[in-house]
């Protein structure tokens, strides 16, 4: 097995400026945006990152951009995926697809919860500063967490999306065979924006985004319902990356509620209930985490990064650090978004290959939490591949190569909060 990093003693303390100037650069006053043009406006879990991020120098502004991500809370105490703050005509689909009717024009999806985590660490960083932050947020982040418990859960307790932007992985095998359901005649004419951003060979393709917009408009027509999102909606796969975040969020959210004394009752019963589900997602075929079709039970048979949040949930999987072992002997270049041993791995496309900074972090970090030695390593290799190449949005996990967007907000904040530090 490769244990060595590619540079393990190079200097790579030059890049915490460069990477400040990054997330400054993306602040558009109260939030930052993933990247300029690209992605205009206030993302989910990027703006957890950002806030992790921001933490590393401004903990102030931290806070902010937490608050202003819980400023688009629905009555439901879902926190949408996308805020569109001010319009702008380089993203699609734009508010007027997704016909929502928050406090503030967004997406009718979510995405995972990384925030709440994110927001007991502002926490701790300096209690006097954030106990009364943390205390005003903390009411809605339940919310939250309540509303994945009831909206968002299968019947074997695992929790589930209703469209792939919803985990975040978009173009993941994990959607294969419930995209493969879905009939988009009749999505209409539509164009899209990222292609004239980035390359059209590092983005999902045309099957996959008449798909992604058939979705929206079914949403759309179901008027965003949770119930009838639950039970008319083709597309409800259980997913590793949404169970194990919200996992973690919860017992972060339970440990720092105890302790400023806040209100926690009922969350070692949700706790419990999620360490169950937990096990719902283990593919005994396969020996992994993976994800499975709700309407048919059909693994997706995929060795993901996803798979690897397991340590961040807090769960412990020894036959996890030896596919992790397997997977970095492969690629060098971090953890891959599918193992490059599988037939659908795409070194360049999108979530079908590329590594990616934050999951990295979450991967990285909880295996070390674990004490699986792997996660050092894991560091060491992303680390690495950022001071190289940049602070794009994800990398060739083969040859390390810049891919996607520039200038990345979480890829940056990873960098401060995480890979740039010495271990
Ligand atoms: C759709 C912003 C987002 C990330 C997702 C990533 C990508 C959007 C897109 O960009 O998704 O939500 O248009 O491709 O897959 O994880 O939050 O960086």
């Amino acid at each position: 097995m490769m244990t060595e990093t590619l540079a393990a003693d190079a200097d790579f303390s030059d890049r915490d400026a460069a990477a400040r100037a990054i997330l400054t650069g993306n602040d558009r006053g109260g939030y930052t945006v993933p990247t300029a043009g690209l992605y205009p406006y206030q993302w989910n879990w990027d703006s957890a990152f950002a806030s992790l991020g921001f933490a590393q120098f401004d903990l102030e502004r931290a806070w902010r951009e937490i608050e202003t991500l819980f400023s688009g809370q629905w009555e439901s105490g879902q926190v949408p995926h996308i805020l569109f703050h001010k319009p702008d005509p380089g993203y699609f689909p734009g508010p007027d697809v997704w016909g929502c009717t928050g406090p503030i024009p967004s997406s009718g999806i979510t995405q995972p919860p990384v925030a709440l985590s994110f927001a007991t660490r502002l926490l701790a960083a300096d209690p006097a500063l954030g106990a009364a932050r943390f205390a005003a947020l903390y009411p809605k982040m339940r919310k939250w967490a309540e509303w994945f418990l009831r909206w968002r859960r299968d019947e074997k307790g695992a929790i589930f999306v209703v469209h792939p932007w919803e985990s975040g992985r978009d173009n993941a095998p994990d959607w294969d065979n419930a995209m493969d359901a879905i009939d988009p005649q009749g999505v209409g004419y539509y164009e899209r924006r990222d292609t004239q951003h980035v390359d059209a060979s590092m983005r999902p393709t045309k099957y996959d985004y008449d798909r992604y917009i058939w979705l929206v408009q079914r949403g759309k027509a179901l008027e965003w319902d949770d119930a009838r999102l639950a039970q008319d909606n083709p597309f409800r796969v259980a997913d590793p990356t949404m169970h194990f975040i919200l996992l973690r969020a919860l017992r972060d959210l339970y440990a720092a509620g105890e302790a400023q004394g806040l209100d926690t009752a009922g969350m070692a019963e949700q706790l419990a209930e999620l360490e169950a589900g937990a096990q719902a997602l283990w593919n005994p075929g396969m020996g992994f985490y993976d994800s499975y079709n709700c309407a048919n039970g059909i693994w997706s048979n995929a060795l993901t990064n996803a798979s690897f949040l397991c340590w961040f949930a807090g769960l412990d999987a020894p036959e996890m650090a030896q596919h992790l072992s397997r997977v970095l002997d492969a690629a060098p270049y971090g953890v891959p978004s599918l193992a490059p041993f599988d037939p659908r791995f795409d070194a360049r496309r999108y979530w079908r290959g590329p590594t990616w900074g934050m999951m990295n972090m979450m991967i990285g970090e909880g295996a070390s939490e674990r004490g699986v030695a792997l996660g050092e390593e894991v560091r060491k290799r992303t680390r690495e591949v950022i001071a190289r190449y940049g602070f794009v949005e994800y990398f060739d996990p083969m040859t390390g190569a810049a891919a996607g967007g520039k200038a990345f907000t979480w890829t940056a904040a990873v960098w401060l909060a995480w890979a740039g530090k010495e271990g």
